[in-house]
């Protein structure tokens, strides 16, 4: 018979109050202080602060004025994200000598796959120990680690005793260590389910564990509900993916019929930065360049690029850059197109610069909307939403509305992340 496969070790990292330990390291005498990272007055927001400020109840995202108001004698630093992302690198080769399997999850995060190195839990958590110490003694920096079979409880596991802290998260202590926690630490539970599901009276994970059968299936749909109990039962079969922090994202797409009016090559544009752009914004990343491919007919290939002055998550930005591209730097001479590709590239984590820092009123307003359309998209399938400009009145060749799908005749699609 077959062994079953052996238990998998599973350790997260999230470095404590990332960019303000960073500058607390780089000027010791800020040490033991409220440090807040953001810019003040009225268009501000708080990027992040040390431990020391959070006592006053001061948190990321939260309007500088209001942090203002509730620690008066904070220290303000406008923030070097340089500087983070090169800590961050250090931090990520230190990671990548403990095992080949790493996936970073934002500048500050990682998950490894210690499968292979660790006997169990207890063997992770010596190495997770070692980690810990070598990022002190590297980068005089603290994080706190989670150890445990998958990803989810890793994750929760390295949240449980920030800052520095150390947290081995075995199967067997999930009712005592999970299920007092809230539904919104479930993966897949954002404000607006917690608050659904806390209207009900299911308000902790163990509520929704011992909630009558079929009632979750009947609030949240069947797929959804199958999913939260796997995982308040502490199951999780995600793999960690050191693909995921990709170099660059595109798709592209080959017409069974060249594309010859404007009309179908803008429509096929606006597709891809669409499909692109929720890719980034489903790994929590900004892109930097945009670049195109087009394929005329009679197989010549070009490809055109920009650099944008501001890192960006949104179909908007990069459909205007695109299209620049293609109207400016791309020449038909009457020919069709037969392929169009649209990639992102310069990719990196959100509040890279001035622009996180500072809320800038219509790319958060864009910003939402694509998020909530994000959310409903996950919650209920591609074909739930599309934009009044996806529905052409005739579809262009190959086209299809379902994304991502192959169109008519030899139409293919490519998505890639490389
Ligand atoms: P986090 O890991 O969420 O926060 P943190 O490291 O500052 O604190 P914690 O100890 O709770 O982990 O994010 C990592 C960095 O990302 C953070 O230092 C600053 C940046 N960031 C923002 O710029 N804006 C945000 O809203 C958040 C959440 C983080
Ligand atoms: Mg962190």
């Amino acid at each position: 018979m077959a062994r079953p496969p052996s238990p998998r070790v599973v350790l997260h990292l999230d470095m404590d109050a990332f960019y303000a330990a960073v500058e607390v390291r780089e000027d010791p005498s800020l040490a033991g202080r409220p440090v807040v990272i953001g810019h003040r007055g009225r268009r501000g927001v708080v990027s992040t602060c040390s431990y020391e400020a959070r006592r006053f109840g001061v948190h990321s995202a939260m309007p500088s004025v209001i942090a203002e108001r509730l620690c008066p004698g904070a220290i303000w630093l406008p923030g070097r994200m340089a500087l983070y992302v090169e800590v961050s690198h250090a931090i990520r080769a230190i990671l990548d000598r403990y095992s080949p399997l790493v996936e970073p999850l934002s500048i500050d995060e990682a998950f490894l796959d210690l499968t292979g190195t660790a006997r169990d839990l207890a063997d992770g958590r010596r190495i997770a120990a070692a980690i810990k110490q070598e990022i002190r003694d590297r980068e005089r920096l603290t994080g706190s680690a989670g150890v445990a079979p998958n990803k989810f409880l890793a994750k929760v596991a390295s949240d449980l005793e920030k800052p520095d802290g150390l947290v081995v998260f075995p199967l067997e202590e999930v009712p005592t260590r999970l299920w007092p926690l809230p539904v919104g630490r479930l993966w897949g539970v954002g404000p607006k389910t917690a608050e659904r599901l806390n209207s009900q009276g299911l308000v902790t994970i163990s509520d929704l564990v011992h909630a009558p059968e079929g009632r979750l299936a009947r609030l949240l749909g069947e797929g959804s509900a199958e999913h939260l109990l796997a995982l308040a039962h502490g199951h999780d079969e995600r793999a960690v993916e050191p693909g995921r922090d990709a170099k660059s994202i595109s798709e592209e797409r080959t017409y069974g019929e060249d594309l010859t009016s404007p009309a179908d090559i803008d429509k096929a544009l606006l597709a891809r930065a669409d499909g692109v752009t929720r890719e980034l914004r489903s790994q929590g990343l900004v892109a930097r360049t945009v670049h195109i491919k087009v394929r005329t007919g009679d197989f010549e290939t070009v490809t055109r690029a920009v650099t944008l002055s501001e890192p960006t998550d949104l179909a908007e930005v990069v459909l205007a850059a695109a299209r620049e591209l293609f109207r400016e730097r791309v020449s038909l001479k009457g020919r069709g197109v037969r392929l169009l590709g649209l990639g992102v590239s310069g990719l990196e984590a959100p509040g890279a610069g001035q622009a996180a820092l500072f809320v800038d009123e219509r790319q958060e307003k864009l910003r939402k909307l694509a998020q909530t359309a994000d959310g409903i998209r996950e919650k209920f399938g591609k074909a739930a939403l599309g934009r009044a400009r996806l529905l052409p009145a005739r579809k262009p060749a190959g086209e299809d509305d379902d994304e991502g799908e192959e169109g008519g005749g030899e139409a293919s699609s490519l998505p890639s992340v490389d």
